[in-house]
């Protein structure tokens, strides 16, 4: 019996010793320290010892389990630590990798030609307005003195609401506004949304203008036309000339139509300036007196200048773009190259 449990002693080390996963570690502990283990079964075969050997025989039965308890106990922590290394190191992560490339989005050329524009303006002493996409008939329309018979007062040009309620067609309510609230002198800038029935590869039903007024004493055309000198050269270059041709708004006396060098060709005539070697930008023109008196100012006291251009023209002028829905799709694709 004696030589039994030493067999058993032996086996079990060897076992506990080339078990490689605490699994393997496990299942040996139970084949021979387990209840229905080598070591338990022949200490219950102890009744065939006479009483005489049976406390010996005991006593080394336990120094033997606890040999191999012990034993067990170093063996699994052993192969704990090896199986929390080899976790670690499948989890461990290389910090010396790149990082993944984050897309960064773009400034819209649309947001960038008006950042610009307000730029400009803001450095020569504009200040920014905004105000109401829907407006009244009257601010849209009656106090800029457009009569009601005008075209632009059709059903199939501007978005109505209501009778005297609509989408503004351009953003001159706004600077209406401002001259109800506020006395001369005025310089202000007014970009935003706009909408007109009619859509193609150059016109949108919603596209985006901006409008510029100074009332004050005192000013002249000259004013309006080194205005718009200065604005041609900071958003087309230094070099851009402008000419300026006779032309009718209902709102200004006497207005113009602003033409700039064309920035193609710089005037020498070629496919996009139609070989004029001029591209027309904006509308522009001294304040009507009758939209003087209706906000409340003296036209005798005070006189102005006015100027609007069309956002998506520009940008599509100063980039190249043939397609007004380019503006608006938002496709990556194309947005991605308008960068910094
Ligand atoms: C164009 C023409 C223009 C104005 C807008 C204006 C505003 C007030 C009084 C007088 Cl409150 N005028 N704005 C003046 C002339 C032309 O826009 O073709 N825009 C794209």
């Amino acid at each position: 019996m004696q030589k039994k449990v030493q067999d058993i002693r032996e086996n079990a080390l060897e076992a506990c010793k080339g078990a490689n996963t605490v699994q393997k570690l496990n299942e040996a502990r139970v084949k021979f320290l387990g209840k229905k283990g080598e070591l338990t079964l022949v200490l219950r075969s102890m009744g065939q010892l006479s009483p005489e050997e049976r406390p010996l025989f005991g006593k080394l039965v336990n120094e033997v389990r606890d040999e191999l308890e012990s034993s067990w106990e170093g063996r699994e922590q052993e192969l704990a630590a090896a199986e929390e290394e080899k976790r670690l190191l499948a989890e461990s992560i290389d910090i010396t990798l790149p990082g993944r490339q984050i897309n960064r989005g773009t400034i819209h050329p649309i947001t960038k030609i008006i950042d610009e524009t307000k730029k400009i303006f803001m450095e020569m002493g504009y200040e920014i307005v905004e105000g109401p996409e829907v407006e009244l008939d009257y601010y849209n329309f009656e106090a800029l003195n457009i009569p009601p018979d005008h075209p632009a007062r059709d059903m199939q040009d501007t978005f109505f609401i209501t009778k005297d309620l609509l989408l503004r067609s351009q953003t001159s309510p706004v600077q209406i506004h401002t001259m109800e609230k506020k006395q001369p002198p005025i310089r202000i800038l007014a970009p935003g949304k706009v909408y007109r029935a009619d859509s193609d590869v150059t016109h949108s039903p919603m596209f985006h203008q901006i409008e510029g007024l100074v009332v004050d004493k005192g000013i002249t055309f000259a004013h309006l036309k080194g205005t718009l000198q200065l604005f041609a050269e900071h958003m087309f270059g230094p070099q851009t000339k402008i000419r300026l041709r006779p032309s009718y708004f209902p709102f200004t006396e006497p207005s113009a139509e602003v033409d700039v060098s064309c920035i193609i060709c710089s005037g020498e005539g070629c496919r996009v300036c139609q070989n004029t070697g001029w591209l027309e930008i904006l509308g522009s023109g001294m304040v009507d007196p009758r939209v003087l008196e209706k906000v409340g100012y003296d036209p005798s006291e005070v006189t102005g200048f006015a100027f609007g251009v069309g956002v998506e023209r520009i940008a599509m002028l100063k980039y190249g773009i043939n397609d007004i829905r380019l503006l608006f799709d938002n496709d990556v694709r194309f947005l991605d190259q308008f960068t910094s």
